[in-house]
């Protein structure tokens, strides 16, 4: 091992602590070398990874890579959450005691690193000198290149942003080990991965994958495990898995901003990057903040504010295209540094394709592999069928590529937030939108956001569960408690947002067709809801919220079957009276849920005539 005191002094660390750190875990390790990065490294990082054969050419300036194959989304059940308190126990939280987990991943770690080179990755989880800087410093160490060419994507990377901290001892320890993938029994009885975030020591241990939340700790570990554990200690902020998108009326000139919890690939990212439909073009503007994580605390003026602490996007590739997500597309387009993970890639033209980018994959078969590396034109019959791409393939492109980034995104003030929404796949129940005005009601509502799991978590995909205001992978606290704390946040905005229920994925019993087209149509339903804050609009009361009366919702330009916008805009009564059965049995396994919950969940039971 080369003379770690030197290397950190080279690399301008400054930070006792950080320095400190980074030597415990390079001895725990074993690494070879020790390597600081900055952003600024990125070009040669690149040059490296493309000369190792670790990633590959994409076209001008874009780049390709492919996971290992049982390595390709995260894993809910190795994924922990521990604490030295078994108060902290929830339901959905893994929770273990750190005792048993920090011997346990230090084992595993043990050597695991012999022969390769440690990255020290600084890291910011918020744009500099926001209210939150506090809780957004981080430290990831990882073995691997390919993760430190996310990171750099993913968050704002610089050593400048430990070596001044307030206080030096607090950044979050983001330990990162690959471990060796093809030994480690992924899915199996004998299964040695772990991903732990030990939130009262700030600390994230993550062994064996190279992949999405599992490998890019500043992500999901830190920006929203940690981040909902800490907003909870401190009684300052949230931290949600949430979109956040801004609407500008070109006409009145007024602008809002929408901040909305999607459980895991259910259309956070298309919503954020929407483009007004082109009928309502030359009023409306949409700008994106944010596509995944949110952070939210009061204002010193009483209103909600968010930002996006995270500085890129990690997008779903699936039915990306020029008519669902132009968006997207524009910001992977060469030399915008974005890099493809687990698509079909061609290794003589070096173009990349993934399901729905075309209505059919490329004709001639020649150079193209599937995203398990193997050459599609030597398939067998049976294989035929099998997808050229990873359900959960993703883009990786910084948010300063993202042709519709608000102007104001890297501003530490956040914005205000007029509208929380919640959604999720529910192909029945749900409808287009219901606004819901009481708080404890909206809070209760995100708690039992019902959907589909999908392909973004390791086989769970079309499996019908609650997610809590989509954050059900990410708990790392009693449910209780979260529901308290979201009370107390929003309790403290004297003007607070307006919560609404969303569904872009109601369907028709027989055929399966999707009753709404979904994608930029979608913003029709925010104008709504935005319309019915001010009283523009005054909507048709349910039992479960304030529904869009048929006139009221802006449909210029918009082909759609009546009897399918009837099904939309109505309430199945017998359907939601058997949900709130399935409700009571969930809410019921949360220790210490605050009464206004309780009284919510009544009320809404009462008003559906139980
Ligand atoms: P994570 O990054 O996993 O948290 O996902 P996300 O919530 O950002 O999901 P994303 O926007 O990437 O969408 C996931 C999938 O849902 C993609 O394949 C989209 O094409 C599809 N999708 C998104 N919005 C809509 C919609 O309005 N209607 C339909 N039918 N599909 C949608
Ligand atoms: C999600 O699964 O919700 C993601 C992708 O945003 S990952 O970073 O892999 O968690
Ligand atoms: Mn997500």
């Amino acid at each position: 091992m080369a003379d770690v005191a030197a290397i950190l002094e080279a690399a301008n660390l400054k930070n006792d602590h950080v320095r400190d750190y980074v030597r415990y875990w390079a001895g725990i390790t074993g690494a070879a070398n020790i390597e600081v990065v900055s952003a600024d490294d990125d070009a040669r990082l690149l040059k490296e990874a493309l000369e190792a054969g670790e990633i590959f050419p994409a076209g001008d300036g874009l780049y390709y890579s492919r996971s290992y194959y049982k390595d390709t989304a995260r894993t809910e059940e190795r994924t922990i959450v521990a604490t030295n308190d078994p108060a902290d126990k929830g339901v959905y939280n893994n929770w273990r005691p750190a005792s048993e987990m920090k011997p346990k991943l230090t084992e595993l770690m043990t050597g695991a690193s012999a022969g390769k080179t440690m990255y020290v990755i600084p890291y910011l989880m918020s744009p500099p000198k926001s209210p939150l800087e506090a809780w957004a410093a981080g430290v990831q160490l990882t073995d691997n290149r390919s993760v430190v060419l996310q990171m750099i994507r993913m968050a704002r990377v610089s050593v400048e942003f430990i070596n001044n901290l307030q206080d030096p001892a607090s950044f979050v320890r983001a330990v990162h080990v690959t471990g060796d993938l093809e030994n480690l029994g992924q899915g199996t009885q004998d299964d040695k991965r772990y991903f732990v975030t030990v939130a009262d020591e700030r600390t994230i241990l993550h062994f064996g994958s190279s992949y999405g939340g599992n490998a890019l700790l500043g992500k999901i570990a830190h920006g929203l495990r940690q981040a909902a554990y800490d907003g909870w200690a401190s009684g300052k902020f949230l931290g949600e898995q949430f979109m956040l998108l801004g609407i500008t009326d070109k006409v009145t000139g007024k602008k809002w901003h929408i901040a909305g919890g999607f459980p895991s690939a259910s259309g956070k990212t298309n919503l954020a990057m929407t483009l007004a439909p082109d009928a309502l073009g030359d009023r409306y503007y949409v700008e994106f903040y944010g596509d995944d994580i949110a952070w939210m605390w009061v204002g010193a003026d009483g209103r909600l504010y968010g930002m996006n602490p995270e500085n890129g996007v990690f997008g779903v590739a699936k039915d990306t295209n020029e008519k669902t997500n132009p968006t997207a597309l524009d910001s992977i387009v060469p030399r915008t540094g974005a890099i493809f993970t687990n698509v079909a890639y061609n290794e003589k033209t070096q173009e990349v394709w993934f399901e729905g980018r075309t209505p059919e994959p490329p004709a001639d078969l020649d150079g193209w592999l599937d995203w398990k590396g193997k050459p599609i034109a030597e398939r067998s019959p049976a294989e035929a069928k099998d997808p050229w791409s990873h359900p959960n393939a993703r883009f990786t492109t910084t948010l300063a590529n993202v042709p519709n980034i608000a102007s104001d995104y890297n501003e530490p003030v956040g914005v205000p937030i007029d509208g929380i929404i919640f959604g999720g796949r529910t192909r029945d129940r749900e409808p287009l939108i219901r606004a819901i005005r009481d708080v404890a009601e909206g809070v209760y509502d995100g708690l039992t956001l019902g959907a589909e799991a999908t392909f973004a978590a390791d086989g769970l995909d079309g499996q019908l569960r609650y997610d809590p205001m989509s954050m059900r992978p990410f708990m790392s606290y009693p449910e209780g408690a979260y529901a308290a704390h979201w009370l107390k946040i929003i309790g403290e905005c004297t003007a607070k947002p307006i919560f609404a229920h969303v569904n872009w994925f109601q369907r028709d019993a027989s055929d399966g067709h999707f009753l709404w087209p979904g994608y930029r149509e979608n913003l029709r339903a925010l104008l709504w809801l935005m319309q019915l804050r001010e009283g523009s609009v005054t909507g048709v009361p349910s039992p479960v919220g304030i529904l869009p009366a048929k006139d009221e919702l802006n449909l210029e330009g918009l082909d759609i079957d009546p009897a399918d916008l009837d099904r939309l805009l109505t309430i199945d009564v017998d359907r939601w009276k058997q949900e709130v059965g399935f409700r009571q049995a969930h809410l019921e396994q949360f220790a210490n849920l605050p009464a206004e919950i309780w009284e919510a969940h009544r009320r809404v039971a009462e008003a559906l005539g139980d």
